[in-house]
């Protein structure tokens, strides 16, 4: 097959470079190369998988994960290309393989996955993998060939006959490269089912071969966005069924809307383009809003539910309680913003705004005891609104009367300067006192924050500030919060999030950052938020004490040593005395601390929120097995 002689060739040793570029910088085109990063491996495969679906040549796509968490990508598409590429004398395989930003951009559904980190190519996957096995059958061949590190270590040879085409891809990743090589079954689900609604009547088919009996599991919906919209409503308390669903196409742009009420408050809007998930939304998504906002206020003054003397309804007032979900595709996509997934192309706005103004106006004029049912919510959000304004207003005349009244339960520091000071807030009474006792009080303040605060997803905005913790958490920080929000006015320039290792520790660290995302986001953009790192263990022996963040260290340790160790392991904070306290956790010069990132507080925002319902049970299991996802700050 390879028609090359022996030597290097210019391109021979221009793909040298790409690759060793990535190599160098993996982090440039896959974002770490911690758990995200390698996570990304698969959804770059799959994504190429995905593009030969959308472009119609494939409905299947299997991903399995190995014991030593290998994996395996197959797909029945059109294989991708093995003959000689004419430039560079070597199979298109190996230069799609080979060369940076070659992958994706030859054929398949020219709706390209470029957003973000997403369509970095096959190569790149290539290059960060210490194995990959590829196996292509077309043309009535079976074709496979094996590379390493990014290199060719076989010449592409025809290994079988069949009729049948597709690609798999097997590939390891490079345990030089990434800090951990072991896959979550759940990420990778996740991301799975998310692809599957978005890509109604494809068959993906997720196994898990490393335990003892291997986990399967497949994805296939056959009503894409609309079953996306009844599983994330799924535990919820649903005001409109049927969702309001529908498909809309215009000059080559491809819009799929579904949209469904629960009586809950939140908001819950994703919007995808190109199967990428638009974190940061983009013209689709104002598109949606700026439709459904319209059609909604047209058809309440028509229909009387709006006097002439009254104001409309505003776009917040609308979307209380909804999960809507919105998939485009779009032929050159442009995106945007800090995460690269902004959606920028300006004419998708006004076609997904006439298509949702359109087809929501068909749905509500069909449906008028449901049309009815989503008005009223809405009018009752708009009520509370002007309530929660009010009340906004008391409580700030208020705080203006007691005048700098700084709660009693804060043990403030005696620096003055914001830049050299910390607040530690610290889960439960008992562990606050040992961090009051432990602190160094020059420049550390403690605020114990007693039990669960308030779940701020079920409560209003007026219900959120009136709640004592939160209260308490607010005016020790001194900005204010949402509009009255101001960064100059932090009293500390460091806040440390202090809770214990367990269910209930991982709880209120979601729920704070969740918080602080919502109402003070701008203190974690400006790297002010932070979470301590208590450790799990203590090894004592006489007055020899080590101590330890997790098992892999300590069991390290314990095998090295060589010596008898009694354990403390430390479920709470409150077990820690107060010098342990301070050693361990509060030191600055001992002491490991994680900054938070406007990336960590979304996923702990999504986290507890998303998929969820209210439901409590699945709540709790959820954040139990996602723990990690704030505690590893990968990134
Ligand atoms: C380049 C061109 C064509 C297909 C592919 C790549 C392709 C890549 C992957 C990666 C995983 N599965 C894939 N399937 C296809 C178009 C081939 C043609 O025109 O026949």
């Amino acid at each position: 097959m390879n028609q090359k002689k022996n030597g290097y060739s210019a391109s021979d040793i221009q793909v040298l470079e790409g690759l060793e570029a990535v190599q160098k910088r993996p982090g440039m085109y896959i974002g770490s190369t911690g758990p995200r990063g390698l996570h990304h491996l698969v959804f770059e495969i799959v994504d190429n998988s995905i593009d030969e679906a959308v472009g119609g040549y494939s409905n299947k796509i299997s991903i399995t994960v190995h014991k030593d968490n290998s994996v395996t990508v197959s797909d029945n598409g059109r294989g991708i290309p093995v003959d000689i590429h004419p430039k560079m004398g070597i199979p298109a395989l190996e230069v799609i393989l080979t060369t940076l930003h070659s992958g994706g951009k030859f054929g398949g559904s020219g709706y390209n996955i470029t957003g973000g980190l997403h369509g970095v190519g096959l190569s790149v996957v290539n290059a960060l993998s210490s194995r990959m096995d590829i196996t292509v059958k077309r043309d009535g061949h079976v074709y496979k060939q094996s590379y390493e590190k990014g290199r060719p270590v076989t010449k592409l040879e025809i290994a079988g006959e069949t009729r049948e085409t597709g690609t798999s891809i097997f590939f390891r990743p490079d345990p030089d490269v990434f800090e951990e090589t072991v896959f979550d079954r759940e990420i990778l689900i996740q991301r799975i089912r998310e692809l599957s609604f978005l890509n109604k009547g494809l068959k993906l088919v997720f196994r898990d071969q490393r335990e003892k009996e291997v986990f399967k599991q497949e994805f296939h919906y056959s009503d894409g966005i609309k079953d996306f919209v009844l599983y994330v409503n799924k535990n919820k308390d649903i005001i409109n069924d049927p969702p309001i669903f529908f498909e809309a196409k215009k000059d080559d742009v491809i819009v799929e809307v579904g949209i469904q009420y629960n009586s809950g408050y939140r908001e819950n809007l994703y919007s995808f383009a190109n199967n990428i998930k638009t974190q940061e939304g983009g013209t689709h998504e104002i598109g949606l809003k700026n439709g459904l906002t319209r059609v909604i206020n047209d058809f309440a003054r028509k229909n009387g539910f709006i006097k002439d003397n009254e104001s409309n309804l505003t776009g917040e007032d609308i979307r209380e309680g909804i999960t809507a979900i919105i998939s485009v595709l779009v032929k050159d996509p442009q995106f945007e913003g800090q995460t690269k997934t902004k959606l920028g192309n300006t004419y998708v706005r006004g076609i997904v705004e006439s298509a949702v103004f359109d087809n929501v106006e068909d749905y509500l004029n069909e449906n008028p005891p449901l049309a009815r049912k989503i008005i009223e919510k809405a009018l009752s959000a708009k009520r509370a609104r002007e309530a929660a304004k009010k009340a906004r207003e008391l409580t700030r005349r208020k705080s203006a009367l007691e005048s700098s009244a700084l709660p009693g339960k804060l043990a403030d520091c005696s620096e003055r300067d914001p830049a050299k000071s910390e607040l530690h807030i610290v889960e439960g009474d008992s562990a606050g006192g040992s961090a009051k006792q432990g602190r160094d009080r020059n420049f550390q303040a403690i605020l114990p924050l007693r039990g669960k605060i308030l779940n701020v997803e079920k409560a209003r905005l007026d219900k959120v500030i009136s709640n004592a913790e939160i209260r308490a958490l607010i005016t020790a920080i001194g900005t204010g919060i949402d509009d009255d929000f101001d960064l100059k006015k932090a009293r500390y320039h460091k806040l440390l999030i202090m809770t214990d290792a367990d269910v209930d520790g991982s709880h209120i660290r979601v729920l704070l950052l969740t918080f602080l995302y919502r109402y003070m986001r701008e203190l974690i953009e400006a790297g002010y938020v932070y979470i301590a790192q208590p450790p799990l263990y203590g090894l004592k022996r006489g007055n020899e004490i080590n101590y330890f963040y997790n098992d892999e260290e300590m069991n390290k340790f314990v095998k090295e040593s060589n010596k008898k160790w009694s354990i403390q392991r430390y479920k709470g904070l409150g077990e820690m005395d107060p010098e342990q306290l301070w050693e361990t956790t509060m030191d600055p010069e001992k002491r490991t601390i994680l900054k938070v990132t406007i990336e960590d507080a979304i996923k702990a925002d999504e986290a507890f929120f998303s998929l969820m319902g209210d439901n409590v049970e699945p709540r709790r299991e959820f954040i139990q097995n996602n723990a990690r996802y704030v505690t590893n700050l990968d990134i």
